[in-house]
């Protein structure tokens, strides 16, 4: 088990972003109002680890603007180390809308102003290679290494000096088709994969990357490339996950959706939390499963994202029948 005290127990990289989610479902043109939330993979993220009760840091950039204050505000309000977020006086805070419940009920899509922002001018030379030495897990997703060329060979150089220090490498595929190509996606994310002890994908994701979809064989041939722990992501089929030793399952969990955005990156903090305690893997996927419906039940990728008593509070809700939808 690793352990939850003294420094950082993770880091995390990447772009956090201002999120301007509408009150309203339906299309953008229609909407008109937006309420401001903190949002951004790893961001969420490492909030998500902070919350179970580890230390996490963040490694980021921000612009020297009001929005850029306002993210470092949420981070530091949830405890999370922001000592090693650069603002960028050059170039803004990315920020994207998201458009809910239309065309597809249920589902929400993103619309991005991030170009040339001050999270995606992140660089090599922003990362103090002590700092991330000192970490127990580092954990990034394929949306940093999208951002800029710089970005990229930040993310490559963070992985290795982790790795390199002994400190496990958590990676979520995350691809974002908004961002990059598949087959760029493909080229730059394999090399990670490689170098990840823990690996969160999808279906989606893994076509991209393997050429498979069908969640034991993508555990299998993730694990064959080295990786301890593999987790598929099904969406409405819930999850799998695979080590060398044993398999889990877990099915989806009904609850009322507002916007599915941050799903994936509550799973993954509540997931890497509960195997850093010590708990089992079928345990750690039946959390992340929890997280991850906790969130899609309000705007906003942060707000729902559980303390460990709150998850309790919820799991044995549902195992008590409280929580039956559909
Ligand atoms: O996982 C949620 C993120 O996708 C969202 O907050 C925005 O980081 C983001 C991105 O780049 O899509």
């Amino acid at each position: 088990m690793l352990g939850s005290h003294g420094r950082l127990s993770v880091i995390t990289m990447g772009e956090m972003m201002v999120q301007l989610n509408p009150v309203t479902t339906g299309p953008l043109k229609h909407v008109n109002y937006f309420e401001k939330h903190g949002a951004g993979a790893e961001a969420n993220f490492a909030v998500g680890v902070s919350r179970m009760g580890f230390r996490a840091g963040f490694i980021g950039r921000v612009g020297g603007d009001e929005f850029g204050a306002y993210l470092l505000s949420i981070l530091k309000a949830e405890g999370v180390d922001t000592s090693r977020v650069l603002v960028d006086q050059e170039a803004p805070t990315g920020v994207y809308f998201v458009q809910r419940g239309y065309p597809v009920p249920e589902k929400s899509s993103v619309l991005y102003y991030r170009k040339g922002s001050a999270g995606s001018r992140l660089s090599p030379e922003d990362l103090e290679i002590e700092y991330i030495r000192a970490c127990q897990l580092f954990h990034i997703t394929g949306i940093t290494f999208a951002l800029s060329d710089s970005a990229r060979e930040a993310g490559y150089k963070a992985v290795h000096e982790a790795r390199k220090a002994g400190a496990k490498v958590s990676l979520d595929t995350n691809i974002r088709l908004k961002l990059w190509k598949a087959d760029r996606a493909k080229e730059v994310l394999r090399p990670v994969l490689n170098m990840a002890d823990i690996v969160f994908t999808d279906p989606d994701d893994s076509e991209i990357l393997l050429n498979q979809r069908d969640p034991e064989t993508v555990i299998t041939s993730i694990l064959e490339m080295g990786a301890s722990t593999v987790i598929v992501k099904l969406g409405e089929e819930g999850a799998a996950a695979g080590t060398r030793q044993q398999r889990a399952r877990v099915q989806a969990i009904k609850v009322p959706v507002e916007d599915i955005i941050g799903a994936g990156d509550a799973f993954a903090s509540c997931f890497v939390a509960n195997i850093m305690r010590g708990e089992s893997l079928q345990r750690a996927l039946e959390a992340a499963n929890a997280a991850g419906a906790l969130v899609v039940m309000v705007r906003g990728d942060i707000e729902n994202l559980p303390t460990l008593a709150d998850l309790e509070r919820f799991m044995e809700s549902r195992r008590k029948g409280r929580i039956v939808y559909r």
